[in-house]
């Protein structure tokens, strides 16, 4: 399978999964202000018509987008690492909390405070409201090592989107099961190998565009 990315975006989620699931992926970075793939310069919209990242393309050749299905598909192509909850009670407590992230944290809480181009109200507005979905998050992450009973899918895309507040002005200090939660999940192997490459990649793709200026 081969993951499109982009350094530090939510498709880094997909890395960890692939990560803890071992099995093989080429990795497809994307440069998401030209939407170019790097290396043959290819349009990426021919992937993902809205240029966004995450896409998987499959070994069969299909293309999935949006993370809560590549991340899903990704758990059951591993089912020895169990990344997946079994069961109708546990997939569909995979999906709440792969709607939440994604939804209520991921594009209603950080999508516009990571957005150069969203207008102040808009900022103050997300964290505004933002403030009781981490609230909750940390009432239910209190005493607990993951989201569900075992590290699943849902936990990589919950870390990868934590490890933005150091871009935001969120605190924090003012949910400390949430900051318990995150530390522990950087420090996970697999964590911690998908920061390793994503940050220097990161720090490139600002050099890249920070010359062009
Ligand atoms: N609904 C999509 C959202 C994906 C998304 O927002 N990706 C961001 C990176 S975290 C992106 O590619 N943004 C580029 C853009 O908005 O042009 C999903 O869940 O996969």
């Amino acid at each position: 399978m081969d993951l499109y990315f982009a350094p530090l975006a939510c498709s880094m989620a997909s890395r960890i999964s692939i990560d803890e699931a071992g099995v093989a992926a080429t990795f497809v970075e994307v440069d998401p202000v030209t939407k170019r793939t790097l290396g043959d310069g290819a349009d990426y919209h021919a992937v993902s018509p809205l240029g966004l990242v995450p896409a998987l393309r499959t070994d069969e050749g299909e293309i999935l987008t949006e993370n809560a299905a590549i991340l899903q598909y990704v758990a059951e192509r591993a089912p020895a690492a169990a990344l997946a909850p079994e069961g109708p009670l546990g997939r569909a407590r995979l999906q709440q909390w792969l709607c939440f992230i994604g939804t209520e944290l991921h594009k209603a809480l950080f999508s516009p405070l990571l957005d150069r181009k969203a207008p102040e109200g808009a900022k103050a507005y997300a964290l505004e409201k933002g403030a009781s979905r981490l609230a909750e998050l940390d009432r239910h992450l209190e005493g607990r090592a993951f989201l569900l009973d075992r590290f699943t899918v849902a936990d990589a895309y919950l870390a990868t989107v934590l490890n933005w507040t150091v871009a935001t002005p969120i605190k924090l200090d003012a949910y400390p099961a949430v900051a318990t939660y995150l530390a522990r999940m950087r420090a996970r192997p697999s964590v911690a190998r998908a920061l390793a490459i994503e940050v220097p990649l990161y720090q490139q793709e600002l050099a890249r565009h920070a010359a062009k200026v």
